[in-house]
């Protein structure tokens, strides 16, 4: 399998490519990562060194990978943190190309806003964008409960109010979605959900909540959902996995006290999750 990749990436740490490309080609798959930014660290520290990259960059890199006749080859692209609204513009542009040479390729797009905590972390412009052009164009999309609050408009309080507003960005076009970091009223206050939502019906998996505070996991899950998905074609399973792998993953890094992903020293959780969690059919 080959994927497009189109997400920022940092020297120091794990977020955007940094955390997605290892996971997938640890499970096999061969990733194109291109990058929006180029950061010294994820933007969560405050301060970081390094550069937005021109938007023109990534048209360009698609069309290098045309001029080599591989395009026909890319399964699906995948995008995450955008730099800026015109970096958007040139992802659905790439998207578009790589569907014209591959019909059956699929676009996952984690539609990164912000989070309860911080609030909006992206550049003006970008929650719109993502709202009105991004996941339109996208068969799936991961966003976390803030996300999914905006992007619909719902207020999330209960489970049932999660599945009213997954019905709603199903409406705008995605067909699969995995909600993360969902704590409703009836999420147990040492839990933490998992909601998704596809074919095969709406699931929730549910794991231990730690009390960790780091960047890049959504991006990880990400990845991470969208190849499973499209390996077993079961939101059920991609829940499965993804949720089990990424739940190990912060459960290291928690106990090591670290402040960035453990990815590499932890990376038998990608493969085999230490604690495989199951998912109930709501
Ligand atoms: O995890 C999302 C993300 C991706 N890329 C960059 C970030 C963040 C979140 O802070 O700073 C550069």
């Amino acid at each position: 399998m080959n994927l497009l990749s189109i997400q920022s990436h940092v020297a120091y740490g794990h977020v955007g490519n940094s955390s997605a490309v290892f996971p997938l080609q640890r499970l096999g798959v061969e990733v194109w990562p291109i990058h929006t930014v180029q950061f010294s660290n994820h933007t969560g520290y405050g301060a970081w060194r390094g550069q937005v990259f021109e938007a023109s960059l990534i048209g360009e890199l698609v069309e290098g990978i045309e001029d080599r006749g591989r395009l026909v080859a890319c399964d699906g692209v995948l995008s995450g943190y955008m730099g800026s609204a015109e970096t958007g513009a040139a992802i659905l542009n790439a998207v578009g190309r790589v569907r014209v040479a591959n019909p059956r390729a699929d676009y996952c797009c984690d539609p990164v806003i912000g989070d309860v905590g911080r609030g909006v972390f992206v550049r003006p412009g970008i929650p719109e964008f993502m709202r009105d052009a991004a996941v339109p164009a996208a068969d799936i999309v991961t966003p976390n409960q803030f996300e999914l609050e905006f992007l619909t408009g719902h207020t999330v309080v209960s489970q049932t109010d999660v599945l009213a507003a997954c019905e709603r960005l199903h409406a705008m076009g995605p067909k699969v979605i995995l909600v993360t970091s969902v704590l409703t009223d009836e999420t147990p206050v040492t839990s933490i959900d998992l909601v998704a939502s596809g074919p095969d019906g709406r699931f929730l998996l549910r794991t231990p909540r730690l009390d960790v505070s780091l960047n890049g996991a959504g991006d990880a899950i990400a990845a991470l959902f969208f190849l499973h998905l499209k390996r077993t074609g079961s939101a059920a399973a991609a829940l499965q996995a993804a949720g089990s792998s990424v739940y190990g993953l912060l459960r290291r890094t928690f106990e090591a006290s670290s402040k960035e992903l453990l990815m590499v020293e932890a990376q038998d959780e990608l493969v085999q999750p230490s604690t495989v969690f199951e998912p109930l059919k709501l």
